[in-house]
């Protein structure tokens, strides 16, 4: 199987305009943080601090760093001789045995029965309900940086090793490292969440946290976070599954530090690199101890009292899988604040647009009609997968994944319509919060270890030298890449010089891409960072498998995955066919019916592909611009991305969530945002070759010598306003 490029290079704009997002939104919080608590000098020099016990979570006089700093590079280990050892002490997986014996409540059709008797949640107004804490938590160091989710801020001194942690963790881990692993935080909850009452015969939960080279003290305060605020009798136990990290921290210093816990953090090694949504699914099997499954990213903060409210939906119907209101923490000041969007409680739904794209939509009427008190958990169509809790055996009943899905991306998406289609239901919960860090712009990724091949993930040949991964890579080059796994394959000789402009323009990091500048980066894991053509993939497996008839709205945003190669969904068809799940119309009448009303339905395509100057080597490109951008004339690269787009039955000449229109000269061609009923203004004559402008009459022009694009009087004599499409697919 072979793919066209251009799905890397639509990787970075999609992705691009994802980032710009959460970077205007994390610019904004920070312009929003307390003056500087600058740390004295000689504090930046102490000594490490040793792990407390778990259950000393009483304030400590001198403030200390967790671990000495600057400390930014990883040590790679040796992941060959740890797999060798692996192989010896290789646990066989077992299944639970199922006490079917206690069926006190109501039967399913198709899921074993319901067995746990637990009451309704009651809300008494005035009296403090029995999970809320009787006094305010224990700081994690008295006063402390960090402490009550406040934001942390350091001083210029600190500027190098602050980038140089970003670059390689995402965050700021000089600022999170000084933090304590005990800290408190603020309180987001809606203030009525504190007099819920709960029955106190709670499902115990296994905790699964999958990490990929993560940092130490953000991937350890999600650990500490979950047992300073988990009753310790429903904490089964912690599982984090390292999914093929080579840094030096997270082997041996890490298993030494679980042990202050005697068993209750487990550490288990995948001997290669799984990719996050297999390595979830590992995750269920390790963990065997907890009735509930909770997932949780590895740079997490749990909030004040979260077990609780997650829990007891499950504990009610073992058919309902919950997801805790998701806050933001501060990659570099590690404040807390809620996230925005959602209604006027900060209340959304998760959701979906045309293409695919993770979106959340605020609370409906509906919705709000349906609950008695705005606290109480309420129906959502999709999660956005990192955090979730779900019974454990009706994980496995569900299949776990679809094992057809790669790396990440689309999973979240298959889990809530398996869910829902068949006969479960997928809540959000409001009075549980969990806080989550997302990654800060200049974040390099995790690069591949350094010897080639070992990653299943990626394979790379450079032609020149085998250290060409990990340092500098010249605009002149031209590299092999072969990438994902046999079934998800791609292969192709790269160019480097020909994206070096394009690339630089937005050097954000969290794209599987080359970065010319003085570094090729090969960039993976966590949120938006994987392989697209593996994601897109996926996209069209659980479109295939869930969709129906709905599936042509997909094709219609992304008409280039219409002859992808999916792979065999015949196991996840008789899934379906076996227990009788509901259709996707279904679904979206009775469940989803917001999201068209966010999302309209698309018109269907008429062209799609390059724009491209009849007879000649010359195409329209966005050049990676949007949002009022100028778009350009450039060679023809058949790879898609920026030069991939489509005229629909609605006028509209398009790329993703752009439209193209005249700028406000009249003569020049922008590109710019655009809902369904924006800038329908488009005709393509297909045999006149000819984009005729509706509003002016003018016609599609360029200047090859020039490279630009523009509006002129139409002259059926001129060939510079001759164009074809040529509904370029990905094979
Ligand atoms: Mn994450």
């Amino acid at each position: 199987m072979r793919l066209k490029p251009g799905f890397l290079l639509r990787s970075l704009l999609l992705l691009g305009t994802l980032l710009a997002l959460l970077l205007l939104w994390s610019s904004l919080f920070s312009s929003r943080s307390e003056p500087h608590h600058q740390l004295p000098r000689e504090e930046n020099n102490a000594i490490v601090q040793q792990p407390g016990k778990v259950d000393n979570i009483a304030p400590k006089n001198n403030f200390q760093p967790v671990v000495p700093w600057p400390r930014v590079e990883g040590i790679e280990v040796d992941l060959e001789s740890i797999r060798r050892k692996n192989k010896d002490r290789n646990e066989q997986d077992r299944l639970d045995g199922v006490d079917q014996k206690k069926i006190v409540q109501r039967q399913y059709l198709t899921f074993k029965p319901q067995k746990h008797m637990y009451s309704e949640p009651v809300l008494r107004s005035g009296t403090l309900g029995n999970f809320e804490l009787k006094e305010p938590e224990p700081q994690g160091v008295a006063g402390g940086p960090g402490e009550g989710g406040k934001p942390f801020v350091l001083g210029p001194d600190y500027k190098e090793s602050v980038q140089a942690s970003i670059k390689e963790f995402g965050f700021n881990m000089v600022a999170s490292d000084m933090i304590s692993l005990d800290r408190t935080i603020n309180d987001l909850r809606h203030d009525e969440c504190k007099y819920w009452h709960y029955d106190e015969n709670l499902l115990t939960s296994s905790v699964i946290i999958v990490f990929h080279n993560e940092g130490w003290s953000t991937l350890l305060r999600t650990v500490h976070s979950v047992i300073k605020r988990t009753p310790r009798r429903y904490l089964a136990e912690i599982v984090m599954i390292d999914d093929f990290s080579n840094k030096d921290h997270l082997k041996g210093r890490l298993e030494e530090y679980v042990k202050q816990w005697n068993g209750l953090v487990k550490v288990f090694r995948n001997e290669r690199r799984e990719g996050l949504i297999q390595a979830r699914s590992i995750g269920a099997q390790k963990a065997k101890l907890g009735q509930v499954l909770i997932y949780l990213d590895a740079h997490c903060e749990v909030g004040i009292n979260w077990y609780a409210a997650l829990i007891a939906p499950i504990a009610r119907d073992r058919t309902i899988s919950t997801v805790p209101l998701i806050d933001v923490i501060d990659g570099n000041s590690y404040q807390l604040i809620p996230q925005g969007g959602g209604d006027e409680d900060g209340f959304a739904r998760g959701a979906w647009d045309w293409s695919m794209l993770w979106k959340r939509v605020p609370l409906t009427e509906k919705e709000k009609a349906l609950r008695k008190t705005k606290t109480e958990p309420y129906r959502s169509p999709a999660m956005a997968g990192g955090l979730f809790a779900i019974e454990r055996e009706f994980f496995f009943e569900l299949g776990l994944y679809d094992p057809g899905l790669q790396i990440w991306g689309g999973e979240n998406f298959e889990i809530s319509y398996k869910i829902w289609q068949c006969g479960g239901k997928l809540l959000f919960t409001p009075c549980s919060r969990v806080g989550h860090i997302y990654r800060l712009h200049g974040w390099q990724g995790n690069p591949p270890p350094v010897y080639v091949g070992s990653s299943p993930t990626l394979k790379i040949k450079a032609p020149a030298s085998a250290s060409y991964l990990a340092t500098t890579c010249h605009c002149s080059d031209s590299i092999s890449l072969e990438i994902g796994s046999d079934s998800c394959l791609y292969k192709d000789e790269f160019p480097v010089l020909q994206y070096a402009e394009n690339l630089d323009a937005c050097s954000f990091s969290m794209v599987f891409f080359l970065l010319c500048a003085d570094y090729c980066f090969f960039l993976s894991y966590d949120s938006g960072d994987e392989p697209f053509f593996c994601r897109i993939k996926n996209y069209v497996r659980v479109v295939e498998v869930w969709w129906d008839e709905y599936r042509d709205y997909f094709y219609a945003s992304r008409p280039e995955t219409k002859a992808l190669a999916y792979g065999d969904i015949s196991e996840l068809k008789k899934f379906r066919e076996d227990h009788n799940c509901k259709g996707f119309k279904w679904f979206m009448e009775e469940i989803a019916y917001d999201i068209p009303s966010h999302y309209p339905l698309p018109p269907k395509n008429i062209e799609w592909g390059e724009i491209r100057g009849l007879d000649s080597g010359y195409c329209i490109d966005s050049m990676g611009h949007t949002n009022g951008g100028l778009v350009e004339l450039g060679p023809c690269h058949r790879m898609g991305g920026n030069q991939l787009f489509r005229i629909n039955e609605a006028n509209q000449l398009m790329q993703y969530d752009q439209c193209l229109t005249t700028a406000t000269d009249g003569s020049k061609v922008m590109i710019t945002h655009c809902n369904l009923n924006e800038y329908k203004e488009w005709k393509y004559f297909k045999n006149l070759n000819r984009f005729l402008f509706i509003p002016t009459g003018k016609c599609l022009d360029r200047s090859e010598v020039l490279h630009q694009v523009f509006m002129s009087d139409c002259d059926s004599s001129k060939q510079t306003q001759k164009w074809e499409m040529n509904n370029i697919l990905s094979v």
